[in-house]
This record gives structure tokens, C-alpha cells and sequence, in this order.
């Protein structure tokens, strides 16, 4: 868990900042590197900023290495306050508008005083946007629809930026000899893709030093409640945090009331009243008595029921599994035997095959799957039948050579072109192991034609995996127009596995996809898609989110032994 995230989004907004006053085209332009080479760093700048090690990072000098340092350390930058002060707009919201850039930003800013969102949603619906020069009705319509998603981008974090910032309020927390239990409750304890808020649930035998503790804490950027059992505050990063100390004997019962979901806890306090008993967050009580609390599990049993796991408590048939006692057993990260899709710097990953591989390795995978783009991808650099054909001869080498106890599969990701045809020839698609496709041009096709598009590609005899199937990016672009049901009867008929992708931004297919593919009778492979070595420890969001939509074990093919596995897939 890292903090890059964080200080990428920092970087932005000076970057950004510092590009709408237009004096330093050079800063900005180094703004801008950083934030990419945050983004795509392997490590957590923190613990390189620790190390005073950050000027190794390409792009960072000792100027960009000091900001970078105050913001850790105290959570402000002094050039990003004067910047702020100068310019009085909230750029990173208007930045986050699909299309806005900052010469828009400007002219609605010059011409019309918008400052922020609200402002600009205004403007558009008063039709003053489409008056002024080069925007029109058209680019008008693309703004109001553009500010739902940054509307709905800005409010949510998602749930690996989450997991990192509350992993670092722990270690802060923890330090406190007084703290005896800290969890994560909410939305993030279900490990849902995204997070509105990180709600977290501490036992301390001074609650006062825990509190005092917490909203002082160096990335607490505003404090909205201060008191001994509660405090919320907002960190510099924009997301807010609720801390609750439990007193240990209802610990339990706090813990399940303040996971969640609202609708799981609703239809539980139902089952509870219809037992006679009375359900809260202090404890399940029969009359005055109090007869389960102090543990979680023993609320789910007093009601009769076993104990459903985090990620299933969203009233989605759960409660009535767990009192049926049919709950799936749900599949684990240790289950997972290899990934079926990976990138190399042949195409438009970071990292060598054979970093790549000492990666995989590390992991303990019993196989692992090279899968690089293919030539329409000309962005990603992808390979034409001649180079793939070199890639193959090169992993049969690899494999003899044998330097890795795992099996490398011959893979690549192939692009499904408009028509529904294939970017690499049958001959050579023929000798792969492992042929992923997927959708990366023309997202925006209609419903029908894209559905189409995918079912003709999955006709082909050599296609094994549907790669990331819906193509949404998390807080960023929605999914594309496209009748899974249709696809999933397409994939059944010629034996195609789905992928859910583990990347946190994308995570498709999500749970109530994945639900439905396996109602159907369809097989997942979960993979990291990865792009440079440690991406490779995205699989754990796979899992997550494979959770959520009830996989177990054998629903998952990378769960499988090597042998079962190729032929499960085979035609
Ligand atoms: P989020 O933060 O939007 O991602 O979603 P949650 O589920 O974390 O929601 P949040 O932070 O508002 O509340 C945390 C949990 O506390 C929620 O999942 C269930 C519980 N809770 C909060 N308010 C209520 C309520 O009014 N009724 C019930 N039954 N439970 C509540
Ligand atoms: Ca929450
Ligand atoms: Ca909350
Ligand atoms: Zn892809």
C-alpha cells in the first residue's frame, strides 16, 4: 500500500495550478513528468522519501523532492497554498470534467467567473457555455454530462487509495499502547470498489488519547466532529475518516452494525424483532438481557444463522444462504496458482520478460502467462505476427532453459477490430497457449453493434479469454454499451472464459456480472493485467471484488492445477 496516489494528485494540481496562470511552461511540464513517473512508480514514495531517496525517481530533482517531502511530512506545500491563494479556482474538480482542459477552464473562468463545479453546471443549464468561442451546443451537452462523472469521481476514492491511506492512519494509531483493537468497518471492510468514506472502529483503554491522537494527525486537514467516542475529519488528500472507540463487550456488535451494508443490517434487525429480540449497535438483547455482542460471529449465530462474510452483506440473497447454510465458500488469494495476463516492455509494460518472471516466481506461481498487446495497438506498441512469432520461440527457450520452476504460457492480448475480426492471423494465433481479446478502440459503438463486435471474436476457434469485458476505468469512464447476457450465452457456446480484471481501476466484470456469469454456468480467470512487477500484487483486488460477486474455488480457472486448467480451456 502505497502513498503515490496522493502525492501524484498533489503534484496535478500545482502542475495544473501553475499551467492556467501561464508564466513557467517549463514547470509545468516537470510537474507534469512527476506526476507520471509517481503514478507509474513500483515503489511507495514514502518510503523512498524516508530513505531521502526520491531524486533517483526520473523526473524528480531536488526542487520536486522538497515538495514532495513537505507534503508528507506536513501534509501542506507552501507553493500549492500561494498557488491557491492566486488563483481562486477549483481546478482539479474542473479538470476532472472528461474533455475540459485548461484552456476551457480559463475562458469559463475570464468570461463567466466560474470557479467550481456548481458554477460551471450553471452556466451550462443558463446555455451561456455554448455562446462563448469554440464551445457550442454540442461540447455544451459533453460538459453537463461530464460533470456527473467528475461529480461522482470526486466523492469516491477508490478502494486501494483507501486501503493505503487507512493502513497509514493504523501504524500512526497503533503506536498508542492504549489502542487494543483497531479494524476497518464500512464499505471498505466489504471491500467494495470504491469508498465513500473510511469508517474506522478502535478498543482503547483511554479513548480521550485516541481521539486527541487522531485529529491531530499530520494529514488532517479539517476536523468536523471532535469527541470521546467520535471524531471525523477530512486528510489533505479529500477523503474523510470516522473513528468510534467500542467499549470491548459490544465491540463485536459494533463492528457488524458499522460494516454494513444498510440494507443487509435492515432485513438482520427484522429477523432479529420477528425472534423478539432487539438488534443494535451496542448488542442483540432479549429484554434487558444482552445475549450476544462482545464477537461479531456470535450475533450472526444467536440469529440463527452462520456468519456471512463482509464482502456478501449487501442483502443479495445472503442473509437467507446463511440461515439455509448454503453460503459459498469463497475463493482466497492463496487459492490462486498463476495469472493469465501480463505485459512486458515488447509491448507497453515497464519491465523485461525476465523481471517480469522473477516477479511471477516470487509469487510462488505454478504458471504464468505472457500476454502482450498486438499490432493495432500501435500506442502500446503492440506486436506484429513476426515479432509474436520470436516471442514464441523465445518462451519456448525460456521454459527449457529452466530457470523458472513455473510453466510460461505462450500468451498474447489481442485487439477485436470493428467488425469483430482479430488483429493477428489464425497460423499464429494457433500456436499461442493462451489467446486473450479485447476491446481498446471504437468504445463508443452502440450497444448492439459493440455486443456484435464481441460475440463475432469470441466465434474464433482460437480465442480462450474475454479480456477486461465491460472496459470501464473506475471514477474515470464508465463501461461501454454492450448486452452481457447475450455475450455470456456467446462465451458459453464456444467455451470462452471471462476475465475479471484485478487492476483497481478497473475491476470488471463487477459483482452482480460476475453473479450472473457463473449463474450461466460461465468460468472467471482473475488477472492483474500487469504492466510492471508490482502490479502483479493487484491480484488481491481480483480476489476481492471475485468475493464480492460469490466465486469460490472453482468457479476460477487460475485456481486450477496447470493440467486442468489448459484443459478446461481447451476447444
Ligand atoms: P460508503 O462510505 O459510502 O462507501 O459506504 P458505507 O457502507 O461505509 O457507509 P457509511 O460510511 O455511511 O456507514 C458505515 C456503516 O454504518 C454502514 O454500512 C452501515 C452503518 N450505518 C450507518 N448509518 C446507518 C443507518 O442509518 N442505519 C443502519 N442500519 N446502518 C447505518
Ligand atoms: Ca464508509
Ligand atoms: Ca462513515
Ligand atoms: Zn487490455
Amino acid at each position: 500500500m502505497t502513498r503515490n496516489a496522493e502525492v501524484a494528485r498533489v503534484l496535478k494540481e500545482i502542475g495544473l495550478l501553475l499551467e492556467f496562470e501561464g508564466k513557467e511552461p517549463f514547470k509545468v511540464k516537470a510537474y507534469q513528468r512527476a506526476v507520471r513517473s509517481i503514478a507509474a512508480l513500483g515503489e511507495d514514495v514514502a518510503v523512498l522519501a524516508e530513505r531521502r531517496e526520491l531524486t533517483s525517481i526520473a523526473g524528480i530533482g531536488k526542487g520536486l523532492a522538497e515538495v514532495i517531502t513537505s507534503y508528507l511530512e506536513t501534509g501542506h506545500v507552501a507553493v500549492l497554498d500561494e498557488l491557491r491563494t492566486r488563483v481562486p479556482i477549483r481546478i482539479m474538480e474542473l479538470d476532472a470534467i472528461p474533455g475540459v482542459g485548461i484552456k476551457t477552464i480559463k475562458l469559463v473562468y475570464e468570461r463567466l467567473g466560474v470557479t467550481n463545479l456548481d458554477s460551471l453546471e450553471k452556466a451550462a443549464n443558463e446555455n451561456k457555455l455554448s455562446q462563448l468561442p469554440g464551445l457550442g451546443a454540442k461540447t455544451q451537452e459533453q460538459i453537463i454530462e461530464g460533470i456527473q462523472v467528475a461529480r461522482g469521481g470526486l466523492s469516491r476514492t477508490l478502494l486501494a487509495d483507501a486501503l493505503s491511506i487507512a493502513s497509514d492512519v493504523e501504524k500512526q494509531l497503533r503506536r498508542l499502547p492504549v489502542v487494543r483493537q483497531f479494524v476497518i468497518a464500512g464499505s471498505m471492510r466489504r471491500r467494495k470498489e470504491t469508498i465513500g468514506d473510511i469508517d474506522i472502529l478502535v478498543e482503547a483503554t483511554d479513548s480521550k488519547l485516541v481521539m486527541d491522537t487522531f485529529v491531530t494527525l499530520k494529514e488532517v486537514s479539517s476536523i468536523s466532529a471532535h469527541g470521546e467516542t467520535k471524531s471525523s475529519v477530512r486528510l489533505s488528500g479529500g477523503i474523510q475518516v470516522d473513528l468510534r472507540v467500542l467499549p470491548a463487550d459490544s465491540f463485536g456488535a459494533g463492528l457488524q452494525y458499522f460494516t454494513g451494508s444498510i440494507d443487509h443490517n435492515v432485513k438482520l434487525r427484522a429477523i432479529a424483532q420477528k425472534k423478539g429480540h432487539r438488534l443494535n449497535e451496542y448488542g442483540l438483547f432479549r429484554g434487558e438481557e444482552k445475549i450476544a455482542g462482545k464477537d461479531e460471529s456470535g450475533i450472526y449465530r444467536s440469529l440463527g444463522m452462520d456468519t456471512i462474510p463482509p464482502e456478501l452483506r449487501e442483502d443479495w440473497g445472503e442473509i437467507e444462504a446463511a440461515q439455509n447454510g448454503t453460503l459459498p465458500t469463497l475463493i482466497e488469494l492463496k487459492d490462486i496458482r498463476g495469472d493469465l495476463h501480463s505485459h512486458t516492455d515488447q509491448s507497453d509494460g515497464k519491465n523485461t520478460i525476465d523481471e517480469m518472471l522473477d516477479a511471477a516466481q516470487a509469487k510462488r506461481y505454478e504458471y504464468y502467462c505472457v500476454s502482450d498487446h498486438t499490432q493495432s495497438l500501435t500506442i502500446a506498441n503492440g506486436m506484429d505476427e513476426d515479432r509474436l512469432l520470436r516471442r514464441i520461440d523465445e518462451i519456448d527457450e525460456l521454459n527449457a532453459s529452466g530457470r523458472w520452476k513455473m510453466k510460461i504460457l505462450k500468451g498474447a492480448e489481442v485487439d477485436i477490430l470493428s467488425d469483430g475480426s482479430l488483429d493477428i492471423k489464425d497460423e499464429v494465433l494457433s500456436q499461442l497457449d493462451i489467446v486473450t481479446a479485447s476491446i481498446h478502440s471504437r468504445m463508443k459503438d452502440d450497444r448492439k453493434t459493440m455486443t456484435e463486435r464481441v460475440c463475432r471474436a469470441l466465434e474464433s476457434k482460437y480465442v480462450h479469454i474475454l479480456g477486461h469485458p465491460t472496459g470501464r476505468m473506475l471514477l474515470k469512464r464508465t463501461e461501454f454499451e454492450i448486452d452481457l447476457e447475450a455475450v455470456f450465452e456467446s462465451a458459453k457456446k464456444n467455451n470462452i472464459v471471462m476475465e475479471l480484471n484485478a487492476h483497481p481501476e478497473r475491476l470488471d466484470l463487477n459483482a452482480s456480472n460476475l453473479r450472473a456469469a457463473t449463474k450461466v454456468g460461465l468460468r472467471i480467470a482473475v488477472n492483474t493485467d500487469a504492466h510492471w512487477t508490482t502490479e502483479l500484487d493487484h491480484m488481491q483486488f481480483g480476489v476481492y471484488q471475485a468475493r464480492r460477486g460469490w466465486l469460490s474455488r472453482d468457479d476460477v480457472i487460475n485456481t486450477y492445477p496447470l493440467k486442468k486448467m489448459m484443459s478446461t480451456i481447451r476447444k
